[in-house]
């Protein structure tokens, strides 16, 4: 292609920056500072992806030495993204609380640094085990008001249901770059162009399909599994054509890929409660949540397998959760099965 129609291809598309500011009344009617916020974000996204992407060259895989709060070995990738976020996040001024995976306890930004009134919670860098193998890798954020009534940017401030989320979002670090987000308003997905360095709007209003052909779920974990979803498992591999089955199984063991490849083509992600998870292994904070409100806002579900998960009332910021979400219609069957109103023969 010619240099010259490449820039008017770019032309084209609404740039991220473009977007949020056209959309900034839809949460904040009149600073601006969620707009400063999602941009703070967004240039964070670019740093880790720009590290990313050297991974291999330079000295990023392995791990630091250190064992993180979820009792799980931190990758240098972790420890480097969790930095690149905090830095933006202190530098921009409009967060005033960070929750992070990658950190025991939610971290105040100096008042000297920050008059914000944004609380973010994010996991910097999930699935990082991935990164040594090439396989993507996401960051997820949850973004709260700093409640009134609790003016003080403590764990406490932050420890507000999913329902309350004023924004979410994730980056996925694939064979492209992606940034999705949501204020509440539908979906809307960025895909960053590396020439120039920007977001690009690539993927407007985002719908979920009602339901999809395949499910994504850790089946090493099989024998833990309590009986309805045993048998939901054995149903979706059913050969009965004319319902669609069997589905397939599809499972990175990256949260992000596996929800974003689900939301896009229409599918179910679950994990569950284990027997080494009893709680289920995802966090609500940082992970389910976020993911929850995308999912809900795309015409899709999130359940614990019993309950919205966005209705959970937290009680600590690292909590972990059993998440059923993807395709409404998907979940909802999962529900079901674990009700014990469906079985094989259904
Ligand atoms: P992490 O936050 O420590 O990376 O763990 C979360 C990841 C998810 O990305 C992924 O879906 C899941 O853990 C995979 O877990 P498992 O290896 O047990 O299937
Ligand atoms: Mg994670």
């Amino acid at each position: 292609m010619q240099p010259d129609n490449r820039l008017e291809e770019i032309g084209a598309f609404k740039t991220l920056e473009q977007f949020i500011i056209e959309r900034q009344f839809s949460v904040d009617s009149s600073t601006g500072a969620f707009s400063r916020l999602l941009r703070d974000i967004s240039v964070a996204a670019k740093l880790v992806n720009w590290h990313m992407r050297r991974a291999g060259i330079i000295d990023v895989f392995g791990s630091t030495g250190e064992i993180n709060v979820q009792g799980e070995v931190q990758a240098v990738m972790d420890a480097l993204a969790h930095k690149e976020f905090v830095r933006a996040l202190r530098r921009g001024g409009e967060c005033c609380l960070i929750g992070s995976e990658e950190h025991s306890e939610a971290i105040p930004m100096k008042a000297s640094d920050s008059e914000g009134k944004y609380i973010v919670l994010m996991d910097p860098l999930d699935g990082s085990s991935n990164i040594e193998v090439n396989v993507s890798v996401g960051t997820i954020f949850s973004i709260y008001h700093l409640p009134e009534d609790h003016p003080e940017p403590t764990l406490e401030s932050a420890l507000q249901p999913g329902v309350n989320q004023v924004g979410a979002g994730y980056v996925l670090y694939g064979s492209s770059t992606m940034l999705v987000y949501t204020t509440g308003e539908g979906v809307n997905g960025f895909t960053l162009d590396p020439s120039i360095g920007e977001f690009l709007l690539t993927h407007p209003d985002i719908r979920t399909p009602e339901t999809g052909s395949m499910y994504s779920i850790n089946e090493g974990n099989y024998e833990s599994f309590e009986i309805g979803l045993k048998k939901h498992i054995k149903w979706m591999q059913q050969e009965r054509s004319d319902s669609g089955r069997p589905l397939s199984t599809r499972y990175i063991g990256s949260f992000v890929a596996d929800f974003h490849r689900n939301l896009m083509k229409g599918g179910l992600y679950m994990y569950p409660a284990t027997h080494k998870n009893p709680a289920g292994k995802l966090r609500l904070m940082y992970e389910a949540n976020p993911l929850a409100f995308i999912v809900e806002q795309a015409g899709g579900k999130a359940s614990t397998g019993i309950r919205r998960i966005m209705e959970v009332e937290p009680d600590k910021l690292h909590q972990r959760i059993p998440v059923y979400i993807g395709s409404p219609k998907m979940v909802e069957t999962a529900e079901a099965f674990l009700r014990g109103e469906l079985d094989l023969d259904s």
